[in-house]
């Protein structure tokens, strides 16, 4: 039985909660034949990819696939890349706030990721699910989290094949939030994951659509 390992985010930034980690928690046990383990990692920069590590290496996952939270974005966004460079407009949940310094030190510039986003985005449009490939993680812990992944998965767990995943808010967070700010039910959310988890187990191998940004 494949194994997928997915985490999710506290709740940071005055927020009392993270749409990341309650959509985790409304996952079902199994998605297409594929053991389900739900992990909630902190956000602090080092300790969040550090919580991942461990998981990774007492479950074993084939897959691992990281969901955080991007207050401001309408749409559900597997992320292309993350970047070897932390800088923090806020301070994490412990009082980092990292100024323009690397994630790792002499690690390579970038890592792509290694899921199939195309398709993941594909299968989320056509359950009507608003979603597209992104390509910039940010430079906060999202970003950490998922460039330190990837550097796992191509140094130390070579099996294993990691992604990132951004989602918008929870509908409730807006409530109090200039009007017009994005909001998704978090059972959408929640159905968002289980559709990108059913499109990469379905293949590996990624699709070719017309997409890209102009900008
Ligand atoms: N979102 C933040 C960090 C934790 C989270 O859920 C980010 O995008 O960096």
């Amino acid at each position: 039985m494949k194994k997928v390992l997915i985490t999710g985010f506290d709740p940071f930034g005055g927020e009392t909660i993270n749409p990341a980690y309650e959509a985790v928690k409304l996952l079902p046990d199994e998605i297409s034949g594929a053991k389900i383990i739900k992990k909630e990692i902190p956000t602090v920069f080092q300790k969040g990819p550090d919580a991942v590590y461990e998981e990774i290496q007492s479950s074993k996952p084939d897959y691992v696939l990281c969901i955080g939270q991007a207050g401001g974005r309408s749409q559900v966004t597997p992320e292309w890349v993350g970047i070897n460079f932390r800088n923090a407009r806020i301070a994490d949940n412990e009082g980092n706030q990292p100024m323009q310094t690397s994630v790792v030190e002499n690690g390579p510039e970038a890592y792509f990721t290694m899921l199939p986003v195309f398709r993941m985005v594909e299968k989320m449009k056509e359950n009507g699910i608003p979603a597209s490939v992104s390509y910039t993680a940010g430079t906060y812990v999202c970003n950490d989290v998922m460039y330190s992944v990837l550097h796992y998965c191509h140094t130390e767990f070579k099996d294993v094949k990691g992604g990132f995943m951004h989602v918008p808010f929870a509908t409730e967070q807006t409530v109090n939030q200039p009007a017009g700010t994005p909001g998704m039910n978090l059972k959408d959310i929640a159905k968002a994951i289980e559709l990108s988890v059913e499109a990469m187990l379905e293949s590996d191998t990624d699709i070719k659509v017309v997409s890209g940004e102009t900008h």
